[in-house]
């Protein structure tokens, strides 16, 4: 009989879910992906995880991994032979990714839903969350590609969710008014990316489905030269 797959309780535009599924497919680990109704969360998956949010992970074992942090851990657990979780582990990645999820989620949130926060200046938390992320961003993209180096680590998946959803809210701005050049390749790279796309493969919601195997997943990512 073959293997029970993992469950992931998912939400394709969610920025936690996409990194915890772009790690679990460059793990190569098959997976079962329930696509959900924020407004109408499923009751098994609230059963195994209260708090409510995605992605939530049932390993075959009965474990639950409800942070998509560590979805992600566990992924690279399973398989990692080019190092994408150990290249995250350097306190300059761990501080780019407590900025992400901290003060830039923060700002971010404020700058694309400004009326859910009373008093909030989509303006002044735009600048904030430029400031916070971005320009640290840009200036380590600067020196290498990728977060990773010449290769992409955990961190650059971990991020470039959170700096999508920011680009994608105002795209004329961001593209017009935002002189970060090596964030923009990264981005851009990365919106391209085979990775990426398979990722947001569309699934039926509420129900369990097969996440499709992507074909060849990680050719290497565009060199500075090619996109600046
Ligand atoms: N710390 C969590 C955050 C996950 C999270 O906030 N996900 C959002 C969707 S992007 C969610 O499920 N929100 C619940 C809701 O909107 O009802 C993680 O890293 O997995």
């Amino acid at each position: 009989m073959a293997p029970v797959p993992p469950l992931l309780y998912t939400y394709r535009r969610c920025p936690y879910a996409m990194r915890a599924r772009m790690a679990l497919l460059v793990a190569g680990i098959g997976f079962d992906a329930h696509e959900i109704v924020l407004r109408d969360k499923p009751a098994a998956m609230l059963a195994l995880s209260p708090k409510g949010t995605v992605p939530v992970l049932a390993l075959p074992g009965g474990e639950v991994l409800e942070q998509s942090l560590d979805i992600m851990r566990w992924a690279f657990s399973v398989s990692d032979p080019a190092g994408w979780w150990p290249r995250a582990q350097s306190a300059a990645h761990l501080a780019l990714l407590s900025l992400c999820d901290g003060p830039f989620k923060h700002h971010l949130d404020r700058t694309k839903y400004p009326e859910r926060f009373e008093g909030a200046d989509p303006a002044w938390h735009r600048a904030q969350a430029v400031d916070v992320l971005l320009r640290p961003l840009d200036a380590q993209l600067q020196a290498s590609a990728q977060l990773g180096g010449d290769l992409p680590c955990a961190t650059d998946l971990a991020l470039f969710p959170f700096v999508r959803q920011f680009a994608a809210v105002d795209p004329a701005w961001f593209e017009a008014q935002l002189p970060l050049p090596a964030l923009k390749a990264w981005l851009a790279g990365w919106l391209s990316h085979p990775l990426f796309t398979a990722a947001m493969a569309k699934l039926p919601s509420g129900q369990a489905t097969r996440f499709p195997a992507p074909p060849v997943l990680m050719p290497p990512p565009a060199s500075p030269a090619a996109t600046r």
